[in-house]
C-alpha cells in the first residue's frame, strides 16, 4: 500500500495515509487491551524507537537476540497502523504496543483495562527540529518547506499528528486514571541505566546490575545507530529517502540551539506559556 500523498483525518487529526486508514484508526480506538499489555505512547520524534528498544530488552532480561533479529515495528507494532493486526504477537505474556494517538482517541479503550502505559515526552523544541528533518526523508509526510514555515505549523498544531501541546497535556492529565509511567527523553539521555532500572521495577521485571549494563550498552545512540533492526535502513528508499538523512540523526539534547533564531525562540516560549498556562503539570525543559 503506497498512498504516499493521502492524508487520513481522524478525530480532527491529520495522519499519513501510507500508514493509516479509517479502518485501522477505528480498530485502534476500540482495541481491547489486556491487563498485561505494555503501551508506549509518544508524540512523534520523542524517543519512541529508543523506548521500544529498552522495553524489548527489559522483557528479554538483556538477551540481545530479539533486538538484533526482529525489526522494532514488529516487536512493538503501532496500534493505529494498517499492519498492526498482522504484526501483533499472539502471546500470553506482555505484548509491547506503540502508539502516537492522542489521549482523547485512546484513553477510553485503555481505561477498560489495567494495561501499563509509558508516556515519553521530549523538549518540544528538539521534537520540532527532529520532526522537520524527518519530513525531509519520510516520503509519506508532506514537504516541510523551510524550517521557519514548519515551526509555525508545529506551534499551530497543524502538522500531521496534531498539536504537541494537546498530546502532552491530554496524556498527562490521565495520570490518575491510567497505569501511567511518565518519563522524558532528557531523563533517559541523562541517566540511561537508572531509567532502565526504574522502568523495569515499575513493570515488575527487576533486573540484575549486569543485565542493566548490557541494556545500557545496547541502547546507546552509537549502538542503535548501527543496528539495522532499529535504524530504519531496512525501509526502501521510496518510503524513506536515506540520501536525505538518517533516522538516527543526532540523538542529542538541545539540538534546537543550532536551528532556532532568537526570535523563533521567543515566539516558541510565548506560545508555550500560553498553551501550558492552565496546566498544573511541571515541565522543566524551557526553564533553562
Ligand atoms: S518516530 O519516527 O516518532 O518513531 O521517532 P522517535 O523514535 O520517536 O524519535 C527519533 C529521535 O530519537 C532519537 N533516538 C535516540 N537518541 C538518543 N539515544 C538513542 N539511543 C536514540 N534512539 C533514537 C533519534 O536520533 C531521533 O532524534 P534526532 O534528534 O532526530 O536525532
Amino acid at each position: 500500500m503506497a498512498r504516499m500523498e493521502v492524508t487520513e483525518t481522524f478525530a480532527g487529526l491529520a495522519l499519513p495515509g501510507h500508514l493509516h486508514t479509517q479502518e485501522s484508526l477505528r480498530f485502534a480506538s476500540s482495541f481491547q487491551f489486556r491487563d498485561t499489555d505494555v503501551v508506549i505512547v509518544t508524540y512523534p520524534k520523542s524517543g519512541t524507537t529508543w523506548m521500544q528498544e529498552i522495553l524489548t530488552l527489559i522483557h528479554s532480561k538483556g538477551d540481545l537476540e530479539p533486538a538484533k533479529t526482529i525489526p522494532n515495528w514488529a516487536r512493538a507494532p503501532w496500534l493505529e497502523h494498517t499492519h498492526f493486526k498482522d504484526l501483533l504477537q499472539e502471546t500470553s505474556g506482555p505484548r509491547l504496543i506503540t502508539t502516537h494517538l492522542p489521549c482523547q482517541v485512546l484513553a477510553p479503550a485503555l481505561r477498560k483495562s489495567k494495561a501499563k502505559v509509558i508516556y515519553m515526552a521530549r523538549n518540544p523544541k528538539d521534537v520540532a527540529v527532529s520532526f522537520y528533518h524527518f519530513h525531509k526523508m519520510a516520503k509519506f509526510l508532506p514537504d516541510p518547506g523551510s524550517f521557519e514555515d514548519f515551526l509555525i505549523r508545529f506551534l499551530d498544531g497543524t502538522v500531521q499528528y496534531g498539536s504537541w501541546f494537546d498530546h502532552v497535556k491530554g496524556w498527562l492529565s490521565q495520570q490518575a486514571e491510567l497505569e501511567l509511567f511518565y518519563i522524558t527523553y532528557e531523563d533517559v539521555h541523562k541517566e540511561l541505566g537508572r531509567s532502565v532500572e526504574q522502568l523495569a521495577d515499575w513493570l515488575g521485571c527487576p533486573l540484575q546490575p549486569e543485565e542493566i549494563r548490557e541494556i545500557q550498552q545496547h541502547c546507546s545512540f552509537s549502538s542503535m545507530r548501527e543496528n539495522a533492526m532499529v535504524n530504519y535502513t531496512l525501509v526502501p528508499c521510496e518510503i524513506m529517502d536515506h540520501s536525505q538523512g538518517r533516522f538516527m540523526r543526532k540523538g542529542t539534547v538541545g539540538d534546537w540551539r543550532d536551528h532556532f533564531t532568537p526570535l523563533q525562540n521567543m515566539l516558541f516560549h510565548k506560545i508555550y506559556q500560553k498553551e501550558m498556562q492552565d496546566s498544573s503539570m511541571r515541565f522543566c525543559w524551557l526553564l533553562d
